[in-house]
Formats: C-alpha cells, structure tokens, sequence
C-alpha cells in the first residue's frame, strides 16, 4: 500500500551522509527536510483584542457592517461562527464584545473606528491588520534567521527549516560531521541509528498507530522534525510574549503536510507530522480537504473513483490516474501518499495590493465616481507608504482600475503608475479618474450605474538598495517586459533541466549569467509543468528561468488563494480578473496544451 510503489519516496528510504552533509542535497527531496506552517488564532479578533488591551478568555469577534469576519476561541465556546449576524451571535452569547473592522470615511486620511460606519458612505480598511501581521512576520524573521519564510496570507506563514536544523543535527550530534573510514559506501553510506527522541514539551505527535503502539525506531528524520518543532515553538512563544498573538503551528516533511495538520490543536497548540504516521493520518480523510482538490478536479475525481477519502483513493494506481487526468495528475498521486515537492519560496513582501467597494448606493455620475476613486486612493497612498517602510524603494508598475457595471461582466483599464517624489491620494486619484473616463467615456452622467470599484496597484518591485532615484531602475521597464515575452515562447531544445534543488530564494536573485547555456528549463514540483525559456541572448537564461518561475509561482499562489477558505478581503474584489495574477492566469488557461489536469483549474 503506502511506500511499496513510493519511489520517489525518499523520507521512507535510507538517510546517508549526504543527505546531511551534501550543501546540494539541502533540496525539496531531502529525507532530512522540515517544513511548518504557523497559523494565527482567530487573527482578526485577536487583533481587536491586543490594541483594546481585553482580557483574552473574554468573547470577542470582528464585525464588519452587520456580519462577522473573525471569531475568537471563547466566542466559538457560544457556537458562534462566521455565518451568523451580529444580533444573532449576541443572542448566543450576550457578553459578545463585537468590534467593527476599521473604516474609511469621507474627508479622513486615515481610517479610523468610526462608530457610524455604514456601507453607503465608509470604506472598510484591514489597514490594522496587515500592520500586525508584518510585525509577526518581523519577529519570525528575528527569531530564526536562517529559515527561508513565505508568507502565505495575511496570517499565514510557511517555513522550511531544513538549513538550521541541519546546522543544530551536526552541532548536537558532532560525530555525524565525518564519514567513518570503514563506511561501506562512503558519502553514500547510512548514518548510525538515530537517538530515541523525548517528545516531551514538543508538540502533539501523531500516532503511527490506532493502538498507539509505536514499534517503528525513530529516524533521523524524525530527529530532524523534531528539532524543527522545538525551533517553531521558540518562533511561537516569541510572538506570543512580544506582541499577545497566539499561534497555532504543524511541522512536517512539505508544505501540505504541515498545512493539514496545523488546524490539528488549535487554538495555540502545534502538531508534528512524522512520515510513519501519515498513512493512518491521510487514510480516513476526505481527500477534497486537501489544497486544490476541493474544487471541481476533486469533484471529478470523487466522481471517477466513487471515492471520498484518500483511502479510498489508494489502490488507483499512477498510470490510471495520469490516463484519466492527464500526465500532470502525478502530483494528486503523490499527495495522497503525502508527498510533495513545492519549495516555500522567501516571500515576505507584497506583490500587488487592491482596494475594493461594493459601492451602495450605486455610482450614477463620473463626481460620484470621482469621490470614491479618492476614497480608494487614500487607501493605497497609505499602504503604499508602509510597504515602502518595510521594503524600501518598492513602487508599482501598474495602477488597474476595475468597475463592475449592472450584471455586465466586470471591466478594468491599467497603465504604467509614474513615480513620484511627493506620493499622494490626489497623484493615484489623478491617474485613476483618466482610467475612469477611459471606461465611462465623456459626459457626467453614466450610462450604467457601477456597483464595484476596485483600484489597484500591481507589480510591486524593489529598487536597488542605496539607489538615488528609483525611476532609474523602473525606467527599462526590464523585469516585467521580459517575463510577458517570454511567458509564452516555447523553447525548442533544453540544454539543461534546472533541477528543482536550488534555494528558494533562485527566483528573487537570479543566478549569474552561464554563455554557454542557449536554454533552459525547470519542471514545477507542484504540477510537474515544464517552464523553458527562449533561445536568446547569451546570458539572460538563469534571468529569464526566473522570471518564468517566478511568475509560475504566482500562478500557484492564486490558485492558493481561490482553494483557501474564502476572500481574505471583506470587501472582495467583484471578479477573479482584479487581482494581479488573474489576467496571466487566464492567458495561461487559453494556451492549448494546458490539457488534463490544468482543465480543472478553469474559473467557475
Ligand atoms: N477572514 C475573512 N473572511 C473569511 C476568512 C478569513 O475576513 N472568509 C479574515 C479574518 C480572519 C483572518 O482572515 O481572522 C484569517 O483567516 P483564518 O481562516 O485563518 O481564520 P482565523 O484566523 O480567524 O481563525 P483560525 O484560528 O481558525 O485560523
Ligand atoms: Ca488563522
């Protein structure tokens, strides 16, 4: 069943000395990998519940208008969930402390908690929100420096720990630094048996059994996770005790894994995953829980199988999969083994950033549309400005206008948002009234009342640390122009696959330039997709694989965020076609050999 047709399955097999001592095997096939996802309790609530210095065992959720957002544990104690109406949930539980998000009004700056808000004339702002969360993501980075840190969502975080546990293997374990002169096969010999591990004060251990007979000796492997979970510990109480967040934590061999079993003790607990418990773990799941099964790919499969668990699922084997779904079903296969092989790419900034109203009433003059581009606008010079706090120099390249008229499909314009010394609501405002009128044409009075308007920011790039200007760096437009060129042209002949093994950090700083090289290529761990680059000038392939992955990740990151639970914006965008990635996720759909698997991905 489980392991005797994973190959692939490397975690399952012998660990050599290489594994731990090869710089080149620190990559997304190690035995020794160790990947955590930290999650925060009920985030919004809990936000609510720090800034207003409220005792944390008190009932609190998020209001926004007459809904809830955000739920903390004490309220969920009432059997109060998101679904429900303020008046409902104080039906529940009368004490409920119920906090309104954040608002934009007319005329103000800066949002505010206003205790008029109302739909009609206030903007909601997450402003406070996205503030904390940066301050977790900067005690992250504090408390563990070596870890490569990918921010998920706002309240998210995947970590792959392999390189400062490996560090701590060889620091409490010095012997296993050389390999012994008698060492049958040298480098490629295994290591000695590995210590007992004492999980003591480390987390909850899923069984390997029902009978909670353990029998199997621990590997290194799972010394590895555990020395991975002591570490998100340290990271967990250190938000805990410098900011009042609780946390909730899974530590695993790869993303998935640590992903599912994160909600496993929640609130403020973590969970280890060892590769010996994941078949009792996996076997009775309904396999639509897992990141993009639950859409309509699940729901072929569920229909192909008659299956509903992964256990149920066991039994079809990789051929079979891969002739109904097509060659890139591989990764399903792989999954319901937990394995998986996506690198957690440093990503700690943002990318692209949208601020959005379903405006009521709605919007029947370009002056009515002219006030709430301000309203948008004062949003985004303010977030704007924060990520240039935390990221110095980042400036957009695009400002996208949307509008949603009536039942008519959704609308938008772009153009290149120039830089400015003296960032202001007027500057955007400005560029977005020309969108405007671009999509409204002349005259005061609209044709068609609009519904949504959403102004964003896309293309968030760095400019060079120490640089005087940054319209010297944005001035080529090099970055994003290639990466348009290139996303599409198919590349007759690789020279060299680019092995999934370098650092996570390959798409931020792209490797020097090899003359020699005419193309290259990389197979996406995720969905085995073969992203090659063009035949051009010599030099540029390690840039433009970058590129190429780069923008497949995103790709992945916006299917990410269209499989989790629901908008992370209250005020959602009104179509799929606002955020950044959509268009280049639509012009992928549209390419022909985006077949078998990649068919389910398609919209609604
Ligand atoms: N959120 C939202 N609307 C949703 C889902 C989430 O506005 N449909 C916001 C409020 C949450 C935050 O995003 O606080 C994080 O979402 P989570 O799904 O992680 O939920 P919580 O953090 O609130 O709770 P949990 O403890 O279950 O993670
Ligand atoms: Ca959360």
């Amino acid at each position: 069943m489980f392991g005797a047709s994973s190959t692939a399955d490397e975690s399952r097999g012998t660990i050599t000395y290489r594994h731990l001592l090869s710089p080149q095997t620190l990559n997304v096939h190690n035995p020794l990998r160790v990947v955590a996802l930290i999650d925060s309790d009920a985030f919004y609530a809990a936000c609510e519940q720090v800034r207003l210095g409220l005792d944390p065992t008190l009932p609190i959720a998020v209001q926004q208008w007459q809904g809830l957002i955000a739920i903390n544990y004490p309220a969920r104690a009432f059997g109060i969930t998101r679904m429900m109406s303020v008046t409902e949930a104080k039906k529940k539980c009368p004490s409920l402390i119920a906090v309104h998000v954040m608002t934009y009004k007319d005329g103000a700056r800066e949002p505010g908690y206003w205790p008029d808000a109302k739909p009609s004339t206030h903007k909601v702002s997450l402003d406070h929100y996205r503030r904390e969360s940066i301050k977790v993501l900067r005690v992250f980075q504090a408390t563990l420096p070596t870890a490569e840190i990918e921010r998920a969502s706002i309240d998210e975080a995947f970590f792959d720990l392999s390189a400062p546990v490996r560090e701590e293997i060889l620091r409490r374990y010095p012997y296993l630094a050389q390999v012994p002169a008698d060492a049958p096969d040298g480098v490629d010999s295994a290591l000695p048996p590995a210590p007992a591990i004492d999980w003591a004060g480390k987390g909850y251990v899923l069984p390997v059994s029902e009978e909670g007979a353990e029998g199997e000796q621990d590997t290194w492997a799972d010394v590895a996770l555990s020395i991975g979970a002591e570490m998100v510990d340290r990271v967990r109480q250190a938000v805990k005790k410098q900011l009042g967040y609780t946390t909730s934590a899974g530590i695993a061999r790869n993303k998935t894994m640590a992903k599912l079993c994160a909600s496993c003790k929640k609130p403020f607990g973590q969970t280890i995953l060892r590769a010996a418990a994941i078949p009792l773990y996996l076997r009775p799941m309904p396999f639509q829980k897992i990141r993009f099964l639950g859409g309509k790919l699940g729901d072929a499969i569920a229909s192909a199988y008659d299956a509903k668990t992964i256990g149920d699922l066991l039994s079809v084997s990789r051929e079979d999969m891969q002739k109904q779904f097509g060659e890139e079903a591989g990764w399903v296969w792989d999954i319901l083994r937990g394995m998986e092989f996506a690198e957690v790419k440093e990503r700690t900034g943002v990318k692209s950033m949208m601020a959005s109203k379903n405006v009521r009433p709605a919007i029947k003059t370009f002056a009515d549309g002219q006030h709430w581009l301000r309203v948008l606008s004062s949003e985004l010079a303010l977030r704007l400005e924060e990520a240039r706090d935390v990221t110095p120099n980042v400036w957009p390249k695009t400002l996208v206008l949307h509008i949603r008229q009536g039942f008519d499909p959704p609308r938008s314009r772009q153009c290149p948002f120039p830089y400015t010394n003296s960032l202001s609501e007027e500057h955007i405002a400005r560029v977005g009234e020309r969108l405007l009128r671009e999509l409204v044409g002349q005259g005061e009075r609209l044709h068609k009342e609009i519904i949504n308007i959403s102004l964003g920011f896309s293309g968030l790039e760095q400019g060079e640390q120490g640089q005087k200007s940054i319209e010297g760096f944005f001035g080529g437009g090099e970055p994003q122009a290639k990466r348009r060129r290139t996303g599409t042209t198919p590349a007759p002949d690789i020279e060299l696959l680019a092995s999934t093994s370098n650092s996570a950090s390959a798409s931020n700083s792209p490797a020097p330039a090899t003359p020699k090289r005419k193309n290259l290529a990389h197979r996406c761990p995720r969905c085995s997709k073969l992203l090659q680059t063009s035949a051009g000038e010599e030099g540029a392939q390690d840039a433009q694989l970058a590129q190429l992955k780069a923008e497949h990740e995103d790709f992945h990151f916006a299917l990410d965020l269209q499989a989790a639970d629901g908008p992370l914006e209250p005020d959602p965008p009104p179509a799929r076609e606002e955020s950044q990635e959509a268009p280049r996720r639509k012009k992928k759909r549209k390419e022909p050999k985006e077949e078998g698997i990649a068919a389910y991905f398609q919209k609604r």
